[in-house]
């Protein structure tokens, strides 16, 4: 590669680095739409840059465009948009940023990832292209996919995203779920902290009916702001035990078709074990957490069987959290 390539790849990088953190500006507002950053750059200057704010208001090109100086607007036929997710094609509750693109006269286009929503996935790209526009794709591209791991994985495998959630004891027993007051075993005031962010990051939360009758998890979100997720139990449970808030559902297929109907593009799923096993040996989760504690419980459920090795680890005081991804699937 030559150094000119090898300087532009890097300028690219650096400008998409820039989108993806504006990006994360979207994090509570965008869901379930993706969250976006893009800049504008005339020469070395950058001479706009926005992000999508909010579901149903302006895209990020929409906002960067819109940020413009008066005085520089005439020098959009001259610069670069680099865009952390593929412009869209489509009329939505915006009209398409690829038109956009093309009506302000940016003859180049970088874009992060290509969109998998269907009625945009790869029709941006091509939009830009037959106009006349130089489209660059797959800059910082599994960054850019994994800022919105949720969304794309909802769109490609028309399913919630799935994440798992245990803790284990030193000699192999699952914690008990209990948010209630009583103090958990195995869970420290941090993992609490940890596992209320994870549900607050997640627009439903799952339990097998054996759990919620043993331990009658609240699974509430405290500490952390937001909508409060969907409760759902696996299994039959008697109306009157059925505490409010909670939807039942007959078996894990039924529950992720019915997720997947109503929008919700992520799970989280805190057990027990044969919740837990069950989505783990059919291959329906994305990443698993498992808090590993130093304590020895002697007895109770043994912990979930994970078939993978290959993790990373994170200390919290005296827990290690494991976590795993599902890459193969
Ligand atoms: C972009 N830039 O900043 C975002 C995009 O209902 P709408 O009109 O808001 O369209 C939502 C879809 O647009 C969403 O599912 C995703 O495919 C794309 N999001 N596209 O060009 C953006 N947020
Ligand atoms: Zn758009």
């Amino acid at each position: 590669m030559s150094k000119g390539i090898i300087f532009e790849q890097l300028l690219a990088e650096k400008y998409m680095s820039r989108c993806l953190l504006l990006a994360k500006n979207g994090r509570y507002g965008a869901p379930p739409n993706p969250m976006v950053g893009a800049v504008i750059v005339h020469g070395e200057r950058i001479i706009g840059e926005g992000y999508h704010a909010r579901c149903g208001e302006a895209h990020a090109e929409v906002s960067a465009v819109n940020s413009v100086k008066p005085e520089d607007k005439a020098l959009l036929p001259e610069s670069t948009i680099y865009v952390s997710l593929e412009p869209c094609a489509h009329y939505g509750k915006t009209p398409p940023c690829a038109e956009l693109i093309i009506k302000t006269g940016i003859p180049r286009v970088v874009v992060g990832c290509v969109d998998s929503f269907a009625k945009v996935k790869g029709k941006g790209v091509s939009m830009l292209r037959d106009a006349g526009v130089q489209v660059i794709v797959g800059v910082l591209e599994d960054e850019c996919r994994s800022l919105n791991k949720k969304f794309f994985t909802f769109h490609e495998k028309k399913r919630p995203y799935v994440t798992l959630k245990w803790a284990r004891s030193a000699d192999g027993y699952i914690d008990l779920i209990r948010n209630d007051g009583e103090a958990a075993k195995l869970s420290t005031p941090h993992t609490m902290l940890r596992v209320h962010r994870l549900r607050a990051e997640h627009q439903a939360i799952l339990v097998g009916h054996n759990t919620l009758l043993l331990d009658h998890p609240h699974l509430n979100v405290v500490h952390w702001d937001g909508p409060q997720p969907l409760k759902c139990v696996l299994g039959h449970v008697p109306q009157e035990e059925l505490p409010e808030g909670f939807e039942t559902f007959e078996s894990a297929e039924t529950l992720l078709a019915s997720l997947y109907e109503r929008q919700i593009q992520s799970l989280l799923v805190e057990g027990g074990r044969k919740t837990l096993q069950f989505f783990i040996d059919n291959g329906l989760w994305d990443e698993a957490h498992e808090e590993c504690s130093a304590k020895v419980l002697g007895s109770g459920v043994e912990a979930p069987e994970m078939p993978l090795d290959d993790c990373e680890e994170e200390e919290i005081w005296n827990v290690t959290i494991k976590h795993y991804k599902n890459i193969k699937q």
